[in-house]
């Protein structure tokens, strides 16, 4: 049986305690269970204080068969942020301008740019599945689609893990393993109709909205957006063309990180949860669990979670 994490983004302190309560005990520096596995669903830095204790506690897990782990797309972008392109010599698949370094930035104070254990994680980023499809359940960082996950083929090995030559192919915008990778680690995105726009958080103009992908039904473009504070406004109530929606076919639960939830940690349907309840974004934050126990419906008193320590 299996116990997930949600994202975790330098928290391991909070990851520890998380441990400690659903009973995995510290032998030898591997955090393990006599009977459970974990599963991560990604995005183990950026943001928080303990990267590197992050990734060490996740690693160590993994490669002693006591956790499985996907791809998050933090984990994605750490990974293009340190590749050269091979068609661009001195160029980066993550280019190196101020957005993207802000973003990554403690990561790579904490880590140390350039160091032997940066290009030991990179390594062991690379080798992370893109998303997980286990007989019982289904897990991927943000978006379970299934045109998307059957287009992965191509680029990845038998193990889901993106092929070496297909890291530069990712990155390269309106690529198909790019518009794939994008929906699956960073979600569903739809542009609006007409010339319809909104105002980000950092007062970007924004023509597309993230979308509630897991949805099933007619819906409108207000019902859909996952957009910051008061922005819902301005997104209209304007219906989505029913084919947008990819629709989850119900054959067994999924599990995603990403979305930034808050709140009382609870299932977003029978058969889709999401485990990102912010442990990153503030003093409300929690790092969440999920105790899955073999029920092919999901349940609200399996969520596990500790609260963001203060410091
Ligand atoms: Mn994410």
């Amino acid at each position: 049986m299996y116990d997930l994490i949600g994202d975790i983004h330098g928290h391991a302190s909070e990851l520890e305690a998380l441990l400690s309560k659903m009973d995995y005990v510290d032998k030898g520096g591997v955090w393990q269970h006599p009977d459970r596995k974990v599963i991560f669903l990604g995005d183990f830095v950026d943001r928080g204080p303990e990267q590197v204790e992050t990734v060490n506690i996740a690693r160590s897990m993994v490669e002693k068969g006591k956790a499985l782990a996907v791809m998050g797309n933090h984990e994605f972008n750490a990974v293009a942020w340190a590749t050269e392109d091979p068609q661009n010599p001195g160029n980066y698949l993550r280019p190196h301008i101020e957005k993207n370094l802000k973003q990554h930035r403690a990561f790579l104070e904490q880590v140390g740019e350039g160091s032997e254990l940066h290009q030991s994680m990179i390594k062991w980023f690379k080798t992370l599945p893109v998303y997980l499809d286990l007989p019982e359940f289904r897990v991927v960082h943000a978006c379970w689609h299934g045109e998307h996950v059957s287009a992965m083929a191509k680029y990845t090995d038998s193990s889901n893990r993106l092929l070496q030559e297909s890291w530069a192919d990712a990155s390269r915008k309106g690529s198909e393993a790019y518009e794939a990778i994008e929906t699956l680690l960073k979600g569903l995105e739809i542009p609006l109709p007409g010339d319809h726009y909104f105002f980000d958080k950092d007062k970007n103009k924004r023509t597309n909205i993230r979308a509630e992908w897991w949805r099933q039904g007619e819906f409108t473009y207000r019902d859909l957006a996952m957009v910051p504070g008061d922005a819902i406004d301005q997104i209209p109530h304007l219906p989505v063309a029913s084919h947008i929606l990819p629709g989850y076919d119900g054959e067994k639960p999924v599990f995603v990180g990403h979305y930034w939830m808050s709140g009382e940690p609870a299932p977003l349907t029978d058969q889709v949860a999401c485990l990102d309840f912010s442990i990153a974004g503030g003093s409300n934050g929690k790092l969440c669990a999920y105790r899955w126990r073999g029920e092919p419906e999901l349940e609200q008193e399996n969520f596990c979670y500790v609260e963001r320590l203060a410091r």
